[in-house]
């Protein structure tokens, strides 16, 4: 049994994660399998173009919380000008390549890393690496060795999924909310911890927003303030 604190009663926190990217590798259909998992993959989807979100319950070790999971354009047309809100109050982020694309995995470096970077304290979003499409093993160009160093680099995990498949789709999921919200929870600790040595320590954990988490009533964007 874990002696760690849980988000005891009351809602389940919300945690905004942002899905990234090239066009095409696979994002929305993640989303979707996440989201319906009995529906087949549709490989007429269009292109994201600007900003989709979804909410979906996640169980995580320290009891259930609510993703608001955004999808994002990998087109550099719609990325360049909406990169900010796609980070504002984000706490997660999953880098998404195509195991049979090359490029793809590319560019999770000399694009993606850098506009991450750029728009966003790197240091507080938890971050996943997601090679997508694992169905398609004949068609590899990107060998697990290749996307263990890369986590290695950037201090992350990685995960193979199959958006067609369904595998370790909704593992992906929990496991980078359960980071995110083991991290909200030990920020939470550290709060209350040092209210009580003024003498006004309490005995519940409360998330609040600027612990990372938020309230949970709403699914919709005003409840992220994005
Ligand atoms: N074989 C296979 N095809 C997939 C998988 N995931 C997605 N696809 C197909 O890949 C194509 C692109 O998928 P999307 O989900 O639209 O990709 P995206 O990353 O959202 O692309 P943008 O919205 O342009 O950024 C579609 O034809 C999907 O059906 C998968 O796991 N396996
Ligand atoms: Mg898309």
């Amino acid at each position: 049994m874990s002696s760690r604190p849980t988000s005891t009663g009351g809602k389940p926190p919300l945690y905004k994660i942002v899905m990234l990217g090239d066009s095409g590798v696979g994002k929305t259909s993640l989303v979707a399998r996440l989201t319906n998992p009995d529906r087949p993959l549709n490989h007429d989807i269009s292109a994201t173009m600007g900003i989709e979100f979804d909410t979906q319950m996640l169980d995580t070790e320290h009891g259930k919380v609510k993703a608001q999971i955004w999808d994002t354009a990998g087109q550099e047309r719609f990325a360049r000008v909406l990169l900010p809100t796609y980070f504002r109050k984000a706490k997660g982020v999953i880098l998404v390549y195509d195991i049979s694309n090359a490029k793809s995995f590319e560019s999770l470096s000399e694009r993606w890393m850098a506009q991450l970077n750029d728009h966003a304290s790197s240091d507080d979003l938890a971050k996943l690496l997601v090679g997508n499409k694992s169905d398609l093993e004949a068609s590899r160009e990107v060998t697990q060795e290749k996307a263990e160093q890369f986590c290695q680099e950037y201090g992350m995990e990685m995960l193979e999924t199959s958006a067609k498949s369904g595998e370790n789709v909704l593992k992906a999921f929990e496991k980078l909310i359960g980071i995110v919200h083991d991290r909200a929870l030990a920020a939470s600790k550290n709060k209350t911890g040092i209210k009580g040595i003024n003498g006004s320590q309490q005995n519940t954990v409360k998330l609040d927003d600027h612990n990372g988490a938020q309230d949970a009533s709403s699914g919709d964007a005003s409840a992220c303030g994005c």
